[in-house]
């Protein structure tokens, strides 16, 4: 099995209703390890340039005022299939669509404050990464 890293943003929705830590034991207890860790807030660029490849959908504005609407954790994940076990505890996008026991069931609250991001292919998670850290801050 390949240990992974992958990139994950605890949102503003979540920040704002302090659930970093329910959230973050999460993580850990499917198995991820926390190599990298900041409490940020966006602006307006940074956003758009995260999510870029949403662009031209309806909801690109919305989302990235959401995204930089407060204070978010921006965190480094590694583990074995680190990529998909991320995405597998994350929950599908829709909170209503979100199987039992994932962490967008438990706390998004809308389609759009779903609580947490994370990348979905090994390419975009080391892009996504490098948009927010430097390799020396990533301390496996
Ligand atoms: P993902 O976060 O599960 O990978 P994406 O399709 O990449 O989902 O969408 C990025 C983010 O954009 C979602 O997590 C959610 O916050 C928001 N979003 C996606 N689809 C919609 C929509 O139809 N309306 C409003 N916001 C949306
Ligand atoms: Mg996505």
């Amino acid at each position: 099995m390949v240990v992974e890293r992958t990139f994950s943003i605890i949102k503003p929705d979540a920040v704002e209703r302090n659930k970093i830590g329910e959230i973050t034991a999460m993580l850990e207890s499917s198995g991820l390890r926390i190599v990298a860790s900041k409490r940020i807030k966006l602006d307006q660029d940074k956003a758009a340039a995260f999510y870029k490849v949403h662009a031209d959908k309806p909801f690109f504005q919305s989302l990235c005022d959401f995204m930089c609407s407060g204070p978010i954790i921006v965190q480094v994940l590694e583990g074995e299939n680190a990529i998909q076990k991320n995405r597998e505890i994350m929950g599908a996008t829709n909170p209503d669509e979100a199987a039992e026991g994932t962490i967008r069931k438990q706390f998004a609250i809308s389609l759009e404050k779903n609580s947490i991001h994370g990348s979905d292919s090994p390419e975009n998670a080391i892009i996504e990464i490098n948009h927010f850290f430097n390799e020396k801050d990533i301390i496996s």
